[in-house]
């Protein structure tokens, strides 16, 4: 089958049989075209609690799959490709959280959305990068411990310095990636572009860049500004998807090393798949569900 007859088939299935799908701005064009919902990962768990289907396929990796579930928990939802994890959630365990409690009483627990249902169920607030330093400040406890991503809780201490903030020392692989040298290197070479960065970058940096943002901060940033070009540092499908949906303008990557081989794993023909042959879905307790959307809700209550 050509990628064409796959996409004509999953308009028709999905109608046939009840799928919104859902795809995070990582994958690759191909996904994006067949999409209900393009976005990050918090957006796109919004948006699948008002659609209509019952049946939500996430295309991204395990985690935001899960938030789906904890905003929508009578839906039935399911990850495209099962090996999509992310090694960034995968590094604050849940037992190594129950262990800093312990250690750290008076702190109140941040976790980043990139994180585990198992993690966020022992956390006090949840945050995305775009919601990060507001949640934060609006926090009443002057003690935060922040985790997994130490950039990006190091980039809101820089932004919140009235609070007492601990970081794990954990970090996304892909956004880790980038160093200051790339980013003297890409100055040079385009002089005028500005350099937008994700938060998940180191602080040097970060202290280098002209935007710091989410994915979809950079995205609008990126299509809004006046300028004919710009330097994209963020998982490099973003630089890809810019350069289709402004072809007037261009867009270089910071690092040709900032991709995220969990996010490339999707393929079109595993959404394919999935709605010709069926898969399980996943599977939360009750229990789980309840304890992992607390803090959720606790972000979009300190976020109104
Ligand atoms: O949570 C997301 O969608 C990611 C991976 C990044 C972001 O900046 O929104």
């Amino acid at each position: 089958m050509t990628i064409r007859e796959m996409q004509d088939e999953i308009l028709r299935l999905k109608k046939e049989k009840d799928v919104c799908i859902l795809a995070h701005t990582y994958q690759t064009n191909d996904i994006l075209e067949i999409a209900d919902f393009t976005g990050d990962s918090f957006g796109l768990s919004v948006k699948a609690q008002s659609v209509p289907q019952q049946n939500i396929l996430m295309c991204g990796v395990r985690f935001m799959a899960e938030t789906v579930k904890l905003l929508s928990p009578q839906k039935h939802v399911y990850l495209s490709n099962d090996a999509a994890g992310c090694p960034l959630a995968d590094q604050a365990d849940r037992d190594l959280v129950l262990q800093l409690r312990e250690q750290m009483p008076d702190y109140c627990f941040v976790v980043y959305i990139n994180s585990t249902a198992e993690t966020k169920a022992v956390c006090d607030v949840c945050v995305t990068s775009s919601s990060a330093v507001k949640i934060v400040k609006n926090i009443g406890n002057p003690n935060i411990f922040f985790l997994p991503d130490c950039n990006l809780g190091d980039f809101v201490k820089q932004q919140v310095p009235e609070k007492n903030i601990e970081l794990m020392r954990g970090g996304c692989p892909t956004h880790l990636r980038v160093t200051p040298d790339e980013v003297r290197a890409a100055k040079a070479a385009h002089p005028g572009a500005p350099v937008l960065v994700h938060p998940e970058c180191r602080p040097e940096v970060v202290a280098l860049a002209d935007y710091v943002g989410s994915t979809t901060g950079i995205i609008a940033r990126a299509e809004k500004g006046e300028e004919k070009e710009y330097i994209i540092g963020t998982e490099n499908s973003v630089r890809a998807h810019l350069q289709m949906n402004c072809p007037g303008k261009r867009f270089y990557p910071l690092s040709k090393d900032c991709v995220c081989h969990n996010m490339q794993i999707t393929t079109i023909a595993d959404v394919y798949n999935m709605l010709r042959y069926g898969k399980e879905e996943l599977a939360m307790s009750d229990e789980l569900i309840a304890a992992a959307v607390r803090p959720v809700n606790e972000m979009l209550r300190l976020g109104e």
